[in-house]
């Protein structure tokens, strides 16, 4: 006779004889365990759109997860009526453990974070080169969240048909993110997407920035056209008439090579819960050089190890430049 698991005693192999598939009784069995896996698509006031087994299922947080927000991209259990039908309503009744976490906070005095997206591998800092204008400032402060929350950054600059890329270009070279530049006519060609989505394969993208950069313009360049983000409900018209966008959204890229997911945009990325110490693990480089650092060291202060670790041409100063610019990031203000 077959044993199941170490939890089986005699008495139940008796009275459940040797059915094949069939898992003993025990009751160490996990709450929920019949309940389903799902990811978090998009939330809106309370309810969750959540992809179950290729079928789109609204849900609401059950009352046991308390306080804990789920979030699109979440992996999430759940229980209730999955059919998916109009009206019906299923309940998560559980968050599994996020792989990265994007958080960003009101501003860097707001001791509130609150999660982006989770479960992103990497991070789409999109600026345009112009209308609006480039803001750096803005896009340390995403790459700095990028490396503390765990994803891989890329750097997508639009609106190319306006102004040249050189001098960004010149400002993160030095950093070594992969980039792609883009203008209208490439989006009109076909050829922007084509290049973005070289990066894309396989892997769970968040595209953030300033509003207007063109992050719908471009996710929606970027998934088969039955799947784009429509412009209705789920977008909000602007005074110019402008839609803008209100709500994060996943959207699969064709035959599951990956997800997009689009955010409304952001004025600001505050960074109250950055802990310096994760930011230095994108710098592998210069990571080793810490070792000869005082305790706690900021990596921005005079007995700092890292001047001599260039000095002693372990690795390039401009890199040691960007990563003080990069953990600066905090103490200057946004807007320079
Ligand atoms: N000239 C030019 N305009 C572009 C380009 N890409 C997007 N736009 C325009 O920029 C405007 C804003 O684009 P959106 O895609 O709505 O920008 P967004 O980043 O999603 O903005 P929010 O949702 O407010 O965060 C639209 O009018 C687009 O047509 C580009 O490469 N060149
Ligand atoms: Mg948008
Ligand atoms: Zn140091």
């Amino acid at each position: 006779m077959r044993r199941y698991g170490k939890h089986t005693d005699e008495d139940d192999i008796r009275t459940r004889p040797n059915r094949k598939g069939n898992r003993p009784r025990t009751n160490i069995r996990p709450k929920h365990e019949d309940a389903a896996e799902g990811m978090v698509l998009t939330v809106d006031r309370g309810r969750l759109t959540c992809l179950v087994d290729g079928r789109t299922v609204m849900a609401m947080k059950a009352r046991e997860l308390g306080r804990k927000a789920a979030v699109v991209g979440d992996r999430v259990a759940l229980v209730g009526d999955m059919s998916g039908a109009k009206d019906t309503l299923a309940r998560i009744v559980r968050i599994e453990e996020r792989g990265s976490v994007l958080r960003r906070t009101a501003d860097d005095d707001d001791p509130y974070e609150r999660v982006v997206v989770a479960n992103a591998d990497q991070l789409a800092i999109v600026t345009a080169l112009a209308d609006p204008e480039p803001r750096p400032r803005l896009i340390d402060r995403c790459l700095v969240a990028a490396y503390d929350g765990g994803l891989d950054p890329l750097l997508v600059m639009t609106k190319s048909d306006l102004a040249p890329p050189d001098k960004l270009l010149e400002l993160y070279g030095a950093l070594d993110i992969p980039y792609v530049v883009t203008s209208r006519e490439e989006l009109e060609s076909g050829d922007a997407a084509e290049r973005v989505r070289e990066h894309l394969d396989g892997k769970i993208t968040a595209f953030v920035g300033h509003s207007g950069v063109g992050k719908t313009t471009l996710v929606n360049a970027l998934v088969p056209e039955d799947r784009r983000r429509s412009t209705g409900h789920v977008n909000a018209v602007t005074g110019r008439g402008r839609h803008t966008t209100t709500s994060a959204l996943a959207l699969p890229l064709e035959e599951a090579h990956g997800w997009v997911i689009d955010t409304p945009g952001v004025r600001s990325f505050g960074l109250a819960h950055i802990d310096p110490s994760r930011v230095i693990h994108a710098f592998p480089d210069l990571e080793p050089g810490t070792a000869g650092c005082p305790r706690a060291c900021s990596h921005d202060e005079p007995d700092c190890a890292l001047d001599e670790w260039v000095a002693e041409g372990h690795a390039d100063p401009a890199r040691l430049y960007s990563l003080r610019r990069l953990l600066g990031t905090r103490e200057r203000r946004e807007g320079d």
